[in-house]
């Protein structure tokens, strides 16, 4: 929780050094004095019940460092896999269907990828793939301009996405009536969750309203742990509002907000 016994020695150790250089004249006395200030904060770490917490108090008015809370990192590890929702060129500005800020989130997105790939954890993807007559096109009466039309330059992944070579995708929206907003749309997503034995899921992407939105649930139905990488997605906002509306709803369903500083 606080500082391990790795860093109890060398916070001794330092304060030994500091105390040399600075107090040659009369070291012993203060240095023995700073190191049994220590060894009284090891001493109720380890072995009394509310020490952590006297600790905390403690450490709070004379921080030691910079380091975060502990309670403020999240430690990647096996059962952890990064889901990319849709960083596809026509959602970007400029696309057929542009979300603002959309092109933001691509360099936070590259942080969260390299992470998980530097640990060898999975990295999913999903693309918006539609055929041309789709369902939730204007033209066939739905909601949106034509975009993500399969195979075309719109439904590319956005250029300078860092998806490693063994990134798996998955399509949504492919048939003329199915709208595209849940990555779990496509079967082979849990398939191959169940397959990695995948527990915790960091989704972002976009956009917070339609595809992010319903994969989290449908994830949060699964009874798979939700991480929301909060840095890294944007609204379509059709509605003022909409985009909180879906950040306040994901996380009452008990998904996780976080962002990439909180990573490890
Ligand atoms: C999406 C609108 C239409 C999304 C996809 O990915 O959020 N939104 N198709
Ligand atoms: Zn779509």
């Amino acid at each position: 929780m606080y500082a391990d016994s790795k860093t109890d020695t060398l916070n001794i150790t330092i304060i030994f050094l500091v105390k040399l250089k600075f107090f040659p004249q009369n070291p012993l006395l203060t240095i023995d004095r700073l190191i049994k200030i220590e060894l009284f904060k090891i001493y109720f770490k380890y072995s009394v019940g509310h020490g952590p917490r006297i600790l905390a108090n403690f450490q709070r008015e004379r921080p030691m460092n910079n380091k975060k809370n502990n309670a403020d990192i999240i430690e990647l590890g096996l059962g952890d896999a990064l889901l990319a929702i849709h960083l596809q060129n026509d959602f970007l500005p400029g696309g057929r269907l542009p979300v603002a800020e959309g092109d933001q989130v691509i360099p936070v997105m590259n942080r969260y990828i390299d992470r998980f790939t530097q640990r060898k954890l999975p990295v999913f993807a999903t693309r918006d793939w539609h055929p041309k007559n789709h369902g939730s096109f204007i033209k066939q009466g739905g909601p949106w301009p034509e975009h993500c039309i399969a195979g075309s330059t719109g439904a590319e992944f956005a250029r300078g996405l860092h998806l490693p070579v063994t990134v798996q995708i998955f399509p949504t929206g492919t048939e003329v009536e199915n709208d595209g907003y849940s990555g779990f749309e496509s079967a082979a997503l849990k398939k191959q969750l169940e397959k990695l034995s995948v527990s915790r899921l960091f989704i972002g992407g976009l956009a917070t309203d339609y595809c992010v939105l319903n994969t989290v649930c449908d994830a949060l139905d699964l009874n798979y742990q939700v991480l929301l990488l909060t840095d890294a997605m944007r609204a379509v906002n059709v509605h003022r509002g909409d985009g909180e509306e879906a950040l306040n709803k994901m996380i009452s369903k008990g998904a996780i907000p976080v962002t990439l500083a909180m990573i490890q």
